[in-house]
């Protein structure tokens, strides 16, 4: 198994994560996306839309960070990280979608412009980011996980650009059931770190 890879990148580090988790063996290609690898033609071939993450398996290549999370959860992690049963999946499913909208146009915007210099409308990402933020913690008072009472791969999509939020400009100190998601998240058994997402 191939992913290709940038560590800076939390769509990445979504599925490093992930395949740690899992204890799951790959091989890293590290994109150099500062030269615009991700743009080559032959980077092209792999994803017409010129991004990563991208992970090769047996001949299937997938992009998109959410997609690849719902293939390594159902070859690898049985019924634990995504169940197949309609609602189970629906409620897992529908955090996939934050991550891939609200949070992508959020957080994960508001970053890509302090930290890397991308042309967003700052104030209206941070404001995105503020928002659904908000909503986050309000569902996490009373729960321990976003979905199903238990670690699954809604956690994993979403807590990424969540806990980098800072880099964006925007705190998560107003945010003590985040905050304390964020450290469950980071107990469990084979987490890995990112540059701004340490262990403790
Ligand atoms: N929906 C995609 C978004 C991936 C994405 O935006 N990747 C960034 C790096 S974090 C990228 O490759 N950007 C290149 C570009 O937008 O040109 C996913 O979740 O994987």
């Amino acid at each position: 198994m191939k992913l290709y890879d940038l560590e800076l990148s939390g769509n990445c580090y979504k599925i490093r994560l992930f395949l740690s988790l899992l204890d799951i063996n790959y091989e890293l290609v590290t994109v150099d996306f500062m030269a615009g690898q991700h743009k080559s033609p032959e980077f092209l071939q792999l994803n017409p839309l010129g991004e990563i993450p991208i992970l090769e398996d047996d001949g299937l290549v997938l992009r998109d960070s959410q997609a690849i999370l719902v293939y390594l959860a159902k070859k690898h992690g049985g019924e634990t990280w995504l169940p197949s049963d309609p609602a189970g999946m629906a409620q897992v499913t529908q955090w996939l979608s934050t991550a891939a909208n609200e949070i992508a146009r959020g957080p994960a915007d508001a970053r890509r412009n302090q930290k890397f210099g991308f042309a967003v409308n700052l104030e209206a990402a941070q404001q995105k980011a503020e928002s659904i933020i908000k909503t986050i913690e309000q569902h996490l008072i009373p729960y321990k996980w976003l979905a199903l009472g238990r670690p699954t791969i809604a956690d994993i999509a979403c807590f990424p650009y969540i806990a980098l939020a800072p880099e964006g400009g925007v705190s998560l100190d107003k945010y003590p059931a985040i905050n304390q998601w964020c450290d469950r998240l980071k107990k469990l058994p084979n987490f890995i770190e990112m540059p701004g997402i340490t262990a403790n």
